[in-house]
């Protein structure tokens, strides 16, 4: 049974990784980072019971800000596979959070590498690289585009980027790049756009909340399916050796788009609901990204199979069954209605 070591396994695309490795016989293990509610949300379903002997997921406690940790998990699991998605993820916080940002997102992925090098273990490397890298470069960017970074979690990214390549020539370590494009899914965090967009939608449709407060509507996007971008991170650790690669759809659409498509999927008008408030901007925006993964396709045998609208479909649906369950509880006078902070 081959053993996988997962950073970021409470995200979006841990969890979804984590359901693919155990559906290939994988033992899985995950960094989690100790929080005063739970946030094991997303991989809960996972174990059919917490304290089955038989489990096959085992969750270790720690912090990408801690390196004498990550040489410990490393010496002690032996994966032969790790996955790095752990990360301060969110583009608009790291301009608040510059120097958190470069610690956890930047050199996180160094201390990981270190790890690896260190214990002498043999095993291969998963970084979670990001299209935020290219920045301001034109489209369809590829794997030869130069970065052109637009924000201090595009910078820590780069950072990161460059460290595996650095390890893989220096200690000849089995260290992939994926520099995937936006994925999004009915786990997507909920101040990520797309999420923000269809979770407030569908609470509009209930009666929930009258108002969805955004930023710049014009900016485009790659957006594809997280469930079928996980498949891709594995693939690339399964090849011959190791190598970078884009992983996209091909398609670009502007958030305006996304906002229209949605709001009248749910036979709403968005004129009446949507409002432009000033402090979702960043400081400097990313345009436009629009992946090549011609790369990908030629040797992963990867291509995406979820479309736009079969994502936005999916995402509705989602997010009405939780806003119905919402509704009852309100109506029952079990909860309020949440005033969440932004992002
Ligand atoms: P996400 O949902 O924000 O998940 C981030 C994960 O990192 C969570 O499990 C989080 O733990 C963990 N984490 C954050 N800070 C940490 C720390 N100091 N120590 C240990 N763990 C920490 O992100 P995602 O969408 O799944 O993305 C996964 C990775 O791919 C990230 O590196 C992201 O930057 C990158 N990426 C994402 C996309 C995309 O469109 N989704 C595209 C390109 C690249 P908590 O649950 O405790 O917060
Ligand atoms: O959904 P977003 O916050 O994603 P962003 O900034 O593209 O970053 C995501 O994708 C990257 C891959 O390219 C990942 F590396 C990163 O970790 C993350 O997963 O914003 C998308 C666009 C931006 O142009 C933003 O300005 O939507 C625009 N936007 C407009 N109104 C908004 C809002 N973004 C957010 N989060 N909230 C708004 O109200």
């Amino acid at each position: 049974m081959k053993k996988a070591f997962i950073t970021g396994i409470t995200g979006q695309d841990g969890s979804y990784l984590a359901e693919l490795l155990l559906g290939k016989n994988y033992e899985i293990h995950g960094l989690i980072r100790r929080s005063s509610t739970f946030n094991t949300d997303r991989i809960d379903h996972l174990y059919k019971d917490f304290h089955d002997p038989e489990a096959r997921v085992y969750l270790h406690y720690g912090d990408l800000s801690v390196s004498g940790q990550l040489t410990d998990f490393s010496y002690n699991i032996k994966p032969d596979e790790i996955y790095h998605l752990g990360a301060q993820s969110h583009v608009r916080v790291s301009f608040d959070m510059p120097e958190y940002t470069g610690d956890v997102t930047g050199l996180g992925t160094l201390r990981i590498l270190e790890a690896i090098r260190k214990t002498g273990i043999k095993t291969r490397f998963y970084q979670a690289s990001s299209s935020e890298m290219f920045g301001a470069a034109p489209p369809l960017q590829n794997e030869l585009t130069p970065f052109q970074p637009r924000s201090p979690y595009a910078v820590a990214k780069v950072y990161a980027y460059y460290m595996v390549k650095n390890y893989r020539d220096a200690y000849r370590l089995f260290a992939c790049n994926g520099i995937l494009f936006n994925h999004e899914s009915p786990r997507r965090g909920e101040t990520f756009v797309t999420r923000k967009i269809t979770r407030t939608a569908t609470q509009i449709k209930m009666g929930l909340k009258d108002k969805l407060y955004l930023g710049n509507l014009e900016a485009k996007r790659d957006w594809g399916y997280a469930g079928d971008y996980v498949e891709a991170m594995w693939r690339m650790l399964q090849e011959d050796s190791p190598d970078d690669y884009v992983i996209a759809t091909g398609e670009t659409h502007s958030v305006r788009e996304f906002v229209e498509k949605v709001f009248t999927k749910l036979d709403l008008d968005d004129k009446k609901h949507v409002f432009i408030d000033a402090r979702y901007f960043r400081p400097t925006e990313v345009d436009i990204l629009q992946g090549d993964a011609s790369k990908a396709r030629q040797r992963l045998g990867w291509r995406p199979k979820v479309s736009f609208d079969q994502l936005i479909d999916m995402m509705i649906e989602a997010d009405m069954e939780i806003a119905k369950k919402e509704k009852t509880l309100m109506e029952a006078g079990y909860i309020d209605q949440k005033n969440r902070c932004p992002a």
